[in-house]
């Protein structure tokens, strides 16, 4: 430890929090040579972001981003406002030449994401997104048998992330709580809320997606304004689907919705290869079932391994083995990537220009769910 990383975290909501628990906490857990300092908090709300500043114990605060942009004690902006503002405020650090972490998407489109690459790279500044399921240790381990060749050639890849929460039509659009429902603030409904993880996992784990072709439905087509107060069309989409084609070969289907009820966080994949299969689902979350054709026939099936051992992914920074981590965890686990990446120079992923590739995705997805054809993926 010793080199103090001063970080000024804009929004103080859902991810605000998972963000602030995480500067507050990496050193407690791993070995870094960079020591966060919650330098400011920055929300437009002055009750609400002094509180804010109170209970994490930010030396300050700021209502305004501009401003805390321009602050000459801050090293790194971290954006965990909602999907509309995270092209401005990027570029507008970058420019200041501070580090930028951004929460995901990283943007509403892939226009809007090349133009923060752009500006993070000519800047020359380190940036990463929180695409946080990377670091759930059952996912990180799937990835090591991934790229250990275990499961020899790929053929499937299915994935789905359902959840439940805006079936009551009564649920209002906009606002501070409501923002994901509102196309202008989120740019799009499940696509870059819940696919983009899903694509983000996907092409970790199995190289780029070429191709798609897609379906989109808005099953409640108006909603209350939460902040206008009257009724509004819904323009995001609630569920989504489609076929992608990756570089490798292989085949993959993808579905989301908030309409599963039941489901509250499903995020949920499957590969199958020529030699073994994965299953990963986030609702149990350290498990990660495995089947290997080249057991001993007799004994041959799914394995559902307990991912808590220290032979594990981040176990060892934790407890005792057998024991379990959570959510929040996971955004410690990326924050410890971080920090180990500006130690050693190679930068922890994803980057800015890696999630343009999800946003590529996610962009083709939508222009073939609107044009009912095949659509190929822009290529960086
Ligand atoms: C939406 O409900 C949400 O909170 C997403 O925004 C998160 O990215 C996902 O991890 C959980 O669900």
């Amino acid at each position: 430890m010793g080199k103090k990383l001063r970080v000024g975290v804009i929004g103080y909501g859902f991810m605000g929090r998972a963000h602030s628990n995480a500067y507050y906490k990496v050193n407690k857990f791993f070995d870094l040579e960079y020591e966060p300092v919650l330098q400011a908090i920055c929300g437009r709300n002055e009750e609400k972001v002094k509180a804010f500043a109170d209970r994490w114990g930010y030396a300050s605060w700021e209502t305004d981003w501009r401003k805390l942009v321009e602050r000459d004690d801050i090293d790194a902006i971290d954006i965990c406002t909602p999907n509309d503002t995270h092209h401005d405020i990027a570029i507008a650090a970058a420019e200041k030449g501070k580090m930028v972490l951004c929460e995901k998407p990283l943007a509403r489109t892939g226009a809007e994401a090349r133009e923060m690459v752009e500006a993070v790279e000519e800047a020359g500044v380190p940036n990463f997104v929180w695409f946080n399921y990377r670091r759930v240790p059952a996912i990180t381990l799937a990835h090591e048998v991934v790229q250990e060749g275990k499961l020899g050639r790929v053929f499937h890849y299915r994935a789905v992330y359902l959840q439940d929460w805006t079936i009551d039509p009564s649920v209002p659009q906009g606002g501070h709580t409501f923002w994901r429902l509102d196309a202008n603030v989120a740019g799009s409904g499940v696509l870059g809320d819940l696919l983009s993880h899903s694509i983000d996992t996907a092409m970790w784990l199995n190289g780029p997606i070429v191709a798609v072709n897609a379906l989109m439905e808005t099953f409640v087509k108006e909603r209350v304004h939460q902040e206008k107060g009257a009724p509004e069309p819904v323009k995001i989409d609630d569920a989504t689907l489609f076929l992608a084609r990756f570089e490798n070969g292989s085949v993959g289907t993808f579905e989301s919705t908030r309409y599963a009820r039941g489901r509250k966080n499903k995020n949920a994949f499957e590969i199958n290869g020529e030699h073994a299969s994965i299953y990963f689902d986030l609702e149990d979350p350290h498990r990660l079932e495995y089947f290997e054709h080249s057991d001993d026939p007799r004994l041959r099936g799914w394995r559902s391994i307990h991912v808590t051992g220290f032979e594990h992914p981040y176990h060892k920074n934790w407890w005792v083995p057998g024991t379990t981590i959570g959510y929040e965890h996971t955004f410690i686990n990326a924050l410890a990537d971080f920090l180990k990446g500006l130690q050693t120079g190679t930068p922890a992923e994803p980057t800015f220009r890696t999630a343009l590739a999800t946003q590529y995705v996610c962009d083709a997805v939508a222009k073939s769910a609107q044009t009912g054809t095949w659509q190929e993926v822009t290529r960086i």
